[in-house]
């Protein structure tokens, strides 16, 4: 039976390029990293979730490769990760590295390989096909990039194209030449030899594509997906990366799985040996987008967010396993978008902490997130880095003009979520005694670690005690999921069971007072945690203030041991107990 350890684990996730710079570069590295180990042992999390450390041109910043086996000479040498790694696991931290198998940098060896001549050995490597239309001119088919635009890049050497679901410097591998999985299955073996503990596999079940890449049907965004998402061979790759390899280390693995729904889910993280231990689904950061577009903005739905909450947590229980974040390098800072940065911005940032770490699974908090860093909105797009923000803006400034564009960018780029960790208010927050690689929010001066680590009532002692408190009570980790008032669109209010045990977490998702009905039975339980002083000690008829946000628990006496009612061996052995213990 595979070691379950990252049910009961809190995970973190670093962004090398922007966590902490040790060499005045400007640029986050790993001897960086190294003198921040107390302060993430000081979190008290599980382990840590390296967005890519390798060799990487930055197209994308490291989600475009060009060695698998190398680390970024930017963030450090291969010594700096072994000691790292040492670091980490003598403080039982363990370390998950990003793999990025879908596509590798156009600077990949492969690929440069790949493209001198249609010959090569390592043609094959990547997806050529000959162009339609007059002279082959026109991309082999209408499938468009997750960047928008075509999904194909035209060759002038060889007078073909070859695919990109993602930038033009991101060829696609091709997974119907049996090579390329043998080449992945020994980069998995080479960093699991080092002591690596499992991956974050991005964009994993996009890896499979039907045969022919026939045309997908016209849509707004993501022609094609059809053909590729969750294709016809990905579990035939997952078995084989998993038998072959994984499975040899008890490896953990956590699948990005872009437009995934709960029984595609199932398919890879359920049973006895599931092909994934456990997926990002994005759904439930689409509750302030149209369509799951996150450039086309919309006011925030509590009840949107509630309604995919339940679908994942009871659509998931007892069958597999949840991942619960906010936060990556992917998504804007949720202090901003699921509640305010501006007013009550510090009760807001507890109160999805608070969420967070009282859902069903393994939550995943991202660098920053903890001291309720917030988006820093740039209003000048040359300020920006993220190739995503870059070319939507300026897809979308054809539509909305320059100012709509940065209006929607500036809300949900990418680069909000890589600003530069806040450690300090001196120069640059302490990231870099350098000029960084991506200007910092210039409320570092307000929000950073230095002037919260002391602060009794800071986000980061709030994070703290949060995840201690979900260490101690297996009811927010493993119990079933009720919420209690679906329908009202400014509450957030529910209740989780397990083995006798019950918490109720109570969200004011509103920036003004609502009054809260008493709950059933209230004076069962008691206040365990709240982000304000003096919330009421039980849930009563109350007024909630501002984004008050509570987590209470059932009394000690109030709570019966469940004893299994079907198994009467059982019950009678109880009753026998007690009687022995009574005449004793
Ligand atoms: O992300 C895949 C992905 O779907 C997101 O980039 C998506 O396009 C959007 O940003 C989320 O709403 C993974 C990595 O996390 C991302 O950083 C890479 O750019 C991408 O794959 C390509 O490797
Ligand atoms: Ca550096």
């Amino acid at each position: 039976m595979k070691n379950q350890w990252y049910k009961k684990a809190c995970f973190y996730q670093i962004y090398p390029r922007s966590f902490c710079d040790s060499n005045g570069d400007g640029i986050g590295d790993i001897p960086g990293i190294i003198s921040k180990v107390d302060y993430l042992a000081s979190l008290n999390i599980d382990a840590i979730w390296f967005s890519p450390l390798y060799c990487s041109p930055n197209a994308d910043y490291g989600y475009d490769i060009s060695d698998y086996k190398n680390i970024n000479p930017e963030y450090g040498t291969m010594q700096d990760f072994d000691r790292m790694v040492k670091l980490l696991h003598a403080r039982n931290i363990k370390v998950i590295m990003d793999l990025v198998i879908n596509h590798t940098s156009d600077k990949h060896r492969w690929f440069e390989e790949s493209r001198k001549s249609k010959d090569n050995p390592y043609r094959n490597y990547y997806i050529w096909r000959d162009g339609r239309g007059k002279n082959g001119k026109k991309p082999p088919n209408n499938w468009t990039s997750f960047f928008l635009g075509t999904a194909w890049q035209y060759d002038e050497l060889t007078g073909q194209w070859y695919l990109h679901l993602f930038d033009k410097n991101q060829p696609d591998l091709n997974y119907f030449n049996p090579r390329v999985l043998e080449e992945v299955k020994d980069v998995l073996n080479f960093w699991l030899k080092k002591g690596v503990d499992g991956f974050r596999c991005d964009v994993i079940t996009l890896l499979s594509k039907r045969e022919g890449l026939p045309d997908g049907k016209k849509r707004i965004a993501l022609t094609g997906r059809e053909h590729y998402l969750n294709g016809p061979k990905i579990e035939f790759l997952l078995r084989q990366l998993q038998e072959d390899v994984l499975s040899k280390y008890d490896a953990f693995t956590v699948g990005e799985s872009v437009m995934i729904d709960v029984d595609t889910a199932l398919k890879y993280t359920s049973g006895e040996n599931p092909l994934l231990d456990t997926v990002f689904e994005f759904e439930h950061m689409n509750a302030d987008n149209y369509f799951g577009i996150k450039q086309f903005v919309r006011k925030f739905s509590l009840k949107r967010l509630k309604k995919t909450i339940a679908k994942w947590q009871d659509g998931l229980y007892n069958k597999a396993w949840n991942t619960l974040y906010w936060e990556n390098h992917d998504q804007a800072r949720i202090v901003g978008r699921y509640c305010s940065a501006t007013e009550y911005r510090e009760e807001g940032a507890k109160m999805m902490g608070t969420i967070l770490l009282t859902l069903s699974g393994t939550p995943f908090i991202y660098q920053g997130q903890e001291i309720g860093q917030t988006s820093a909105k740039m209003q000048d797009i040359e300020m920006y880095r993220d190739v995503e923000s870059i070319r939507s803006y300026n897809t979308m400034r054809k539509i909305f003009g320059k100012k709509g564009a940065m209006k929607r960018i500036s809300y949900c780029s990418r680069d909000n979520a890589r600003t530069p960790v806040q450690w300090d208010s001196g120069a640059n927050g302490g990231f870099t005694a350098g000029t960084p690689w991506l200007a910092l929010n210039p409320n570092y001066t307000q929000i950073n670690v230095a002037q919260q680590e002391n602060e009794q009532s800071s986000v980061l002692n709030y994070y703290r005690k949060l995840i201690q408190l979900r260490k101690e009570h297996d009811v927010f980790t493993f119990g079933t999921y009720h919420d209690l008032a679906p329908l009202k669109s400014k509450l957030w209010m529910y209740k989780r069971s397990y083995n006798g045990d019950e918490i109720l977490v109570v969200n004011n998702f509103s920036l003004k007072p609502q009054k809260v009905r008493a709950v059933k039975d209230a004076e069962r339980y008691t206040l365990l945690t709240s982000n304000y002083p003096n919330s009421a000690q039980t849930p009563v008829a109350r007024t909630l203030r501002p984004y008050e946000s509570a987590v209470y628990i059932l009394k000690e006496q109030e709570k019966q041991i469940d004893i299994p009612k079907d198994d009467a061996l059982t019950t009678a052995t109880v009753t026998e107990t007690e009687q022995t213990e009574q005449t004793v």
